[in-house]
């Protein structure tokens, strides 16, 4: 289950500048205090799992650096640095590479001059890895990708994520080996066909971004009726605030990246 069984993660503090993150559409400034909170809250719940959690110090150049999940694929055989499409991005991922070696063999990089990739875009399962195209990713993003992980035995499927969302997982998450957790305007793009699909709530879209961690899904916290939807399908849904996260468009997954590295 190596899709969401992790010995490991790493997070990123929020930095004061994070009051100056991308974001869609404004509605209002994060209360900063508050997204700490929220932010320890979650390496709590990642470390109660008993997996090792780095948290690496905040880096104020970079006001999205937080959302580490950006930066890199993590796999068994080793790691991806990514190409954020977002120019005020792209140099978090350098900044992210030289943890990664400290903890894998074999890393890699995205490195075309025209290739963008980021992995709030992929979604990992136990078979397949999807990367939806988006504004942040292209298609040269998605093909250096494909060609980056042949050899470690890992297939690559290029979806799209739907117009207007920020990432392919911002509509979606693994749950478990066989069941996705999902908007209906992402599944009505049929890219999950052979999975069990459960719907957010409607009105609850912007839930869909959560994560199964080990024993846990890490959800966030204020969408009560896809909350009961997990908790009767049998998860373990741990609640997390992501009021002050949302303001910038990030969520659960965008806020750690999760492995294991093969010894
Ligand atoms: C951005 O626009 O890049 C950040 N404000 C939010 C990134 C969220 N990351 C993610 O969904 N993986």
């Amino acid at each position: 289950m190596r899709s969401y069984r992790f010995t490991h993660a790493i997070t990123r503090l929020p930095p004061a500048s994070a009051l100056n993150g991308l974001r869609a559409v404004d509605t209002g400034a994060p209360d900063l205090d508050l997204m700490r909170g929220h932010h320890a809250a979650y390496v709590a719940a990642l470390r109660s799992t008993g997996a090792s959690v780095t948290e690496l110090p905040a880096l104020e150049a970079f006001p999205d650096s937080l959302f580490v999940e950006d930066t890199a694929l993590c796999l068994p055989e080793g790691a991806v640095v990514m190409r954020p499409g977002a120019p005020s991005r792209l140099g978090e991922a350098a900044e992210m590479a030289p943890h990664l070696a400290a903890l894998y063999g074999d890393v890699r990089h995205i490195t075309g001059a025209e290739n963008f990739i980021e992995a709030g875009d992929i979604l990992t399962t136990e078979t397949e890895i999807l990367v939806g195209r988006s504004a942040r990713t292209n298609a040269g993003g998605v093909a250096e990708l494909t060609r980056a992980v042949a050899d470690w035995g890992h297939k690559v499927r290029e979806v799209f994520t739907p117009p207007g969302v920020l990432h392919f997982k911002t509509d979606c998450s693994l749950l478990d080996a066989e069941t996705i957790l999902a908007t209906r305007r992402l599944e009505d793009s049929g890219c999950f066909k052979g999975y069990k699909v459960i719907h957010c709530a409607d009105g609850e879209e912007a839930s869909a971004n959560a994560i199964r961690f080990n024993d846990l899904v890490l959800f966030p916290a204020g969408f009560p009726r896809t909350r009961d939807a997990l908790l009767a399908a049998g998860y373990k849904v741990v609640e997390i605030g992501n009021s002050e996260c949302a303001k910038l468009d990030g969520g659960m997954s965008c806020l750690s990246l999760r492995f294991t590295p093969k010894p």
